[in-house]
């Protein structure tokens, strides 16, 4: 059965991951529906910016995670945005996996600390793929 994905990637926190952003979106779309599919849109910084449209972005986004089964998470670019939905998942019960490159980054205690989060360190994108297949039950 189609999962509906929460997909969340830094966005203000930075948009240098936002190809892999989008490999893995499309990777996750083959199978299954990913809400989010603007995380990986390389043109965001285009459009993105106007503060009117924050109230808009939040109770949209509050909506899609409310509505998920499943929030996958790269974690790599530290993000404000990517922490609060994490916490905001585990606090409506949705199962979060969060992957990050370890040779990148170290990963903030409050998430690795949580034994709420399935965390999943990778040092080459090929790892992920597998991991993800596991994950959403192919
Ligand atoms: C315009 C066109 C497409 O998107 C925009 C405006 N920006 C956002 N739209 C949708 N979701 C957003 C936007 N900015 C942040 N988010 C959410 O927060 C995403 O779901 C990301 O997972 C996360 C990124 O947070 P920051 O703090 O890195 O921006």
């Amino acid at each position: 059965m189609k999962k509906k994905i929460y997909f969340a990637g830094s966005i203000r926190g930075g948009r240098q991951d936002a190809e892999l952003y989008k490999r893995i979106i499309a990777y996750i779309q083959r199978e299954h529906i990913v809400l989010t599919e603007h995380v990986g849109d390389l043109s965001l910084g285009k459009h993105e910016g106007k503060p009117d449209r924050d109230k808009c972005i939040y109770d949209e986004d509050t909506a899609w995670l409310r509505e998920s089964d499943l929030v996958i998470a790269e974690c790599t670019t530290t993000s404000l945005g990517v922490g609060y939905e994490l916490g905001y998942a585990e606090a409506h019960g949705i199962p979060v996996h969060i992957f990050y490159d370890r040779s990148r980054t170290r990963l903030s205690a409050m998430l690795t600390g949580n034994d709420y989060f399935h965390i999943h360190p990778y040092t080459s994108e090929e790892e992920i793929y597998p991991v993800l297949d596991s994950i959403l039950g192919a």
